[in-house]
């Protein structure tokens, strides 16, 4: 496993110098905090698994996962044995996925910046999300660009029902696109549906078994690492998630939660 090879750029943090309040590191001398969002399914821990395989040896990466229940994602990326595995981190969110990526971010908070302390200096720390609907997204104060990750399995016309991270994340994902024949879905086609609902940000096609589309997928997060150091990416909200409520029904089916809603 690579050792911490952080970029050089990013050796010269200030030493302690700064208050705990004030842990104010220069935004753009911070490492980049990238989350990854998304239904359920979709092949978020396996992108997050991917990037870890690709870029460990260049940065110095380290990878906080939400699942509701349980710690399974961050199980699978340290079996994966694409980072050491102290450097896998699990936040158990309850019942609800929003509420710990954009509501009360503190659990996630914590655990990113219990991250930058211990294994300092990080060029990267990927957030996953819980496994969601449409509606999910990060808080800007969470982290500093986000992905929002659909799957050609999902269906063609998913990337036509908009909502927030379809429409605003910095990168859309249609991934799986390897799946594509199987499902009898035109891939070109769902970029162009999804290219025409985001004003010209970008979309990929990812499939992990697809080298060309992987290599974008690098190419694209190292650009946007030099971006946030030299000042020139400001993290965008991509918007609140539509109103909804969850009712006991959607906890589990045990029926014992206890429903709640959203409508900020
Ligand atoms: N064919 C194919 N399968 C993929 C690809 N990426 C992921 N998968 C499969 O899709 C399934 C779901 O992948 P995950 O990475 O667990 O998806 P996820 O979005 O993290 O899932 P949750 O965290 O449960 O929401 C797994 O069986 C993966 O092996 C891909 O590029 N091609
Ligand atoms: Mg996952």
């Amino acid at each position: 496993m690579p050792e911490n090879t952080a970029l050089p750029e990013n050796t010269a943090l200030p030493e302690n110098t700064a208050s705990p309040e004030s842990t104010a590191v220069p935004a753009a001398r911070r490492t980049l905090r990238l989350g990854v969002a998304g239904p359920v399914g979709t092949g978020k821990s396996s992108l997050i698994a991917t990037l870890c395989r690709e870029l460990s040896g260049e940065l110095a990466m380290a990878v906080v996962t939400n699942d509701i229940y349980t710690d399974e994602d961050a199980r699978f990326l340290r079996s994966a044995g694409v980072l050491p595995e102290e450097r896998i981190r699990a936040v158990e969110t309850g019942a609800c996925p929003h509420t710990a990526i954009r509501d009360d971010i503190t659990a996630n908070l914590d655990a990113v910046e219990d991250m930058e302390e211990d294994f300092a200096p990080l060029d990267l720390v990927l957030v996953e999300s819980g496994g969601d609907n449409l509606t999910a997204t990060f808080s800007p104060a969470l982290i500093d660009a986000q992905i929002f990750c659909l799957d050609v399995a999902g269906g063609g016309d998913v990337a036509r029902k908009g909502g927030p991270g379809i429409g605003r994340a910095d990168l859309l994902i249609v991934n799986k696109s390897d799946l594509a024949p199987y499902v009898g879905v035109d891939v070109d086609r769902m970029v162009a549906d999804a290219e025409r609902a985001r004003d010209g940000r970008p979309v990929l096609a990812l499939s992990r078994t697809d080298e060309p589309s992987v290599k974008a997928l690098c190419d694209w997060v190292r650009g946007v690492i030099g971006a946030h150091r030299s000042g020139e990416h400001t993290p965008q909200d991509p918007g609140p998630m539509a109103p909804h409520s969850h009712g006991p029904e959607d906890e589990g089916g045990h029926g014992h939660g206890h429903g709640h809603g959203h409508g900020h």
